[in-house]
């Protein structure tokens, strides 16, 4: 496998695209062989970036196979099941989502949650880096999924009414026990919480200290059981479901979608104009309802409180994503990525930290509590180079590309870069390519 490499970083590019071939799966492409055996839905976007530029082929057939798990109500479940894997290879595995038993849900085993839809914007970008007679006809194709995903999340899971979606899992926000998700966690009855009748797999294949706490897990699981004791319903939502939340990220990869969508319109003969429309009316709703003028950065809003949460994590520089966020946000935001909370510069040392590296409960090992993840950095660059902060941009990818030179590790120490989870991770080989190339 030859690719585009750039000759300065031609070991580290070989090692990416490795990593990739590795983890490749007949027609997706898992996270990792040991934590993350089946295919994983915001991962399959970023990873299809990657493949774009080495494999073209790989990343159509990584995103379709994706889409071909949706559901008839247009949710992208944000795990499709491999029925060649164990069960027992990871927990929660199919059984205990048994989509199988819910109406409109493909042949295939998945989860019932859905992931930030990043994936618009990944099928628009791969098809920028390669573009040919086949991606066309995949574009052609993905269009019509890629749309019924954003109607679903538009509509069924407005549950706010104010145009932005609801999450109704840490999960869905990729971030899972990211500090925003504490104080709505907080509400998650605890009788329930505690009762442990499962056995976690991720801790055999990774540190304990560097995952979700047994607490964390236990609420995970009561959310879900909630949510599938209703048939993974979302008519009634706000009455009866225990964690309801409107997402930065989520809600900003919801706008850039459009964003992506209009120009997929544009490429394959529809019409881009609604796809605008409904872009701005997603930005100026996140702007609304998440942007807290007394931090100067985006929060998410608790739906069973209607409070912002406090806590200033990563998540809330993800609106500079929306090319059309305005300038006052945009600088806000540019304010907040620069602060000692988060290191952002022209030169810096270290990626971008998941959370806030000056709270009392930054934690430096811990999973989306501290340490650097590539998707979020990549993300945010995204935002700089959409809003003409080229310096920056070029700062934090020499940051990315230095962090990745130890292996393609799922995610890093914020301070030393050592690397932490699975060492051969699929989003990160994939995002080095793409910022290498
Ligand atoms: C992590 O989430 C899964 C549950 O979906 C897990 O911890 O088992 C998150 O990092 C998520 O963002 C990611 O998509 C997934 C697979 O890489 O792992």
């Amino acid at each position: 496998m030859g690719g585009n490499a750039p000759r300065r970083h031609a070991g580290l590019w070989q090692l990416a695209v490795d990593t990739l071939d590795g983890n490749w799966e007949h027609d997706h492409t898992v996270p990792s062989r040991t934590l993350y055996p089946h295919q994983w839905s915001w991962d399959s976007a970023f990873i299809a970036i990657g493949w774009a530029h080495v494999r073209p082929d790989r990343a159509w057939r990584e995103l379709t196979s994706l889409f071909r798990a949706q559901w008839l109500d247009g949710r992208v479940p944000h795990i499709v099941f491999n029925p060649a894997v164990s069960g027992g290879a990871y927990f929660p595995g199919p059984e205990f989502w048994a989509s199988a038993t819910v109406d409109g849900t493909p042949p295939v085993a998945t989860s019932g949650l859905v992931q930030p839809p990043v994936h618009a914007l990944a099928a628009w970008h791969a098809y920028r880096i390669a573009p040919s007679a086949d991606g066309l006809a995949a574009l052609r194709r993905l269009y019509p999924r890629l749309v019924a995903q954003q109607h679903y999340l538009a509509t069924r899971r407005d549950v706010g009414g104010a145009g932005l979606a609801s999450i109704v899992h840490p999960w869905e926000s990729g971030l899972d026990n990211s500090p925003a998700w504490d104080a709505p966690l907080a509400a998650v009855p605890t009788e329930a919480a505690v009762m442990r009748a499962y056995r976690r797999r991720d801790i055999v294949h990774a540190a304990a200290a560097h995952r979700p706490t047994d607490l964390d897990y236990a609420r995970f699981v009561a959310i879900v059981t909630a949510y599938r004791a209703a048939g993974y319903r979302d008519d009634g939502l706000a009455g009866r479901h225990p964690f309801l939340v409107e997402c930065p990220l989520f809600n900003a990869a919801m706008g850039a979608a459009e964003h992506a969508l209009a120009g997929i319109a544009g490429e394959i003969g529809a019409d881009p104009g609604p796809h605008r429309e409904s872009a701005a009316r997603i930005t100026a709703a996140v702007v609304d309802r998440l942007y807290d003028p007394t931090t100067g950065t985006f929060h998410p809003r608790d739906l069973r409180t209607g409070q912002l949460t406090p806590a200033r994590t990563v998540l809330g520089l993800a609106p500079l994503i929306l090319p059309d966020l305005p300038t006052r946000q945009v600088e806000a935001v540019l304010v907040e990525a620069a602060s000692a909370r988060f290191g952002l510069a022209a030169r810096m040392t270290r990626p971008l930290p998941s959370h806030d590296r000056t709270a009392a409960d930054f934690e430096p090992l811990r999973y989306w509590r501290g340490p650097s993840w590539m998707n979020i950095n990549w993300l945010v660059r995204q935002g700089l180079l959409a809003h003409g902060h080229t310096r920056l941009a070029a700062g934090l990818r020499a940051s990315m590309i230095e962090l990745v030179g130890a292996g393609c590790h799922e995610y890093f120490h914020p301070d030393t870069g050592a690397g932490l989870g699975s060492p051969t991770f699929g989003w990160t080989a994939a995002l080095l390519l793409d910022v290498l190339a």
